[in-house]
């Protein structure tokens, strides 16, 4: 078989989506996601300006070499631009094998470790009473696991909360929205959303929160400890991690457990978090960690050190991403769980997929391959728009991280 043809696709039905269509001289053709939040095109470019061109006659059932051609040859190694390329094409070329061999793709990535993959939503709202009713939505639907986030008082809009409760989305069309922030005010009032999620609930629901970015080490640990009575299943990126070793000073102080890693392409983003146990959770997915081929040997190594998989799974990751991260996520040892953010019936039509929830947990299906298409016809009436995630700067308008 050899590769005959590649075709880069952006659409937007509801957000934007890049995609890779890799047609084989057999008829057989697979699909990666490309997706970029923000910064589609960058994407879309590379791969139609510089990767595609390399990869016709290709044999595609090659995914290591491959990988290796397009990461290890480039010379120009990492990124997120570059990785969501990379894993594109990695997440086709398992479809596409997945489809020859007529199996789905987690019986090539190790057969079935468990019987589903359990995942978490996400509850949001304007204030504590907002996001209790939101927490007990997701649990009457079966869910098992959920994300809570509330607005904070005194702050106008804050990370989590935002326009739709099922279908939150970040992005929006036009330049970046600003939003303002106060670490100060939000360490005040989160340990008091998690005390009335208990009060409600009582303690068998999994509850994680994400600090999104916001906080300092010092200011970290604090919040850890002090949400330590309610037992989370995980604070999610309470630190920005380009320093690494700024999380000894958080692990140090507190027993919560810890996930990050969203936006990591590498494992060089992580080796000293993962080789100190610094976290217990790894975020990093398919779309941006260099594809089923590369997190494969991540989770691998994360899991000499105690450190579960817990893969990004937002509404700006298609499909065809979600997809590829339950068939890896029920196949690997370590796998701890899975980010599940609905889709939008727009999106959902235009990417049919044989993936399906039930009773908290998600399984893959068992179409050969990765089990999700694309219609092409569909899409072309969602045509793409500019869209930017937002800025954040605090009270005195110092830009902040988002
Ligand atoms: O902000 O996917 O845990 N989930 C998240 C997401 C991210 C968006 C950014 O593209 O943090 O909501
Ligand atoms: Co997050």
């Amino acid at each position: 078989m050899k590769i005959k043809d590649a075709k880069v696709l952006v659409c937007s039905p509801a957000r934007n989506f890049v995609t890779l269509k890799i047609l084989t001289d057999e008829g057989i053709y697979g699909l990666g996601d490309a997706t970029l939040n923000g910064r589609e095109l960058a994407v879309a470019s590379y791969l139609s300006d510089h990767i595609v061109p390399c990869l016709i006659g290709r044999d595609p059932f090659q995914t290591e070499d491959i990988w290796q051609y397009l990461y290890r040859g480039a010379y120009w190694r990492r990124g997120p631009v570059t990785m969501s390329a990379i894993s594109a094409v990695d997440m086709a070329l398992w479809d596409i094998k997945g489809k020859a061999l007529k199996t789905p793709v987690y019986n090539l990535l190790g057969g079935k470790s468990r019987t589903g993959v359990m995942v978490y939503g996400h509850a949001n709202g304007a204030d504590i009473g907002q996001t209790v009713d939101e927490v007990g939505k997701y649990i009457s639907q079966g869910y098992l696991a959920v994300r809570a986030q509330s607005g904070v008082p005194g702050l106008k809009s804050t990370y989590g909360v935002g326009r739709g409760q099922m279908f939150y989305e970040p992005a929006e069309k036009g330049l970046p929205p600003e939003n303002v922030w106060s670490s100060e005010k939000y360490l005040m009032h989160v340990p008091k959303l998690f005390e009335a999620l208990r009060v409600k609930f009582g303690d068998d629901v999994h509850l994680l929160h994400d600090a999104h970015h916001r906080l300092t080490p010092i200011q970290a640990a604090r919040l850890g400890k002090e949400l330590e009575p309610y037992h989370l299943f995980w604070l999610e990126d309470a630190v920005p991690a380009e320093l690494q070793e700024g999380f000894r000073i958080v692990r140090q102080h507190t027993t919560t457990p810890l996930a990050l890693g969203e936006i990591f392409d590498s494992v060089w983003d992580a080796n000293i978090l993962i080789s100190e146990q610094l976290i217990d959770y790894l975020r990093m997915t398919v779309v941006h960690g260099g594809g089923i081929t590369n997190l494969k040997k991540v989770a691998a190594f994360a899991d000499m050190y105690h450190v579960q998989t817990g893969c990004h799974g937002a509404t700006d990751l298609s499909p065809v991403t979600m997809a590829a991260a339950l068939h890896f996520d029920i196949s690997i040892p370590n796998f701890g769980i899975q980010e599940y953010m609905r889709h939008t019936k727009e999106t959902d039509d235009v990417f049919p997929h044989s993936y399906y929830f039930e009773k908290g947990y998600l399984h893959p299906g068992d179409k050969p391959g990765l089990g999700v298409d694309y219609d092409e016809k569909l899409a072309k009436k969602f045509p793409y728009e500019r869209a930017y995630l937002p800025v954040n700067r605090k009270l005195d308008g110092t830009m902040w991280n988002w």
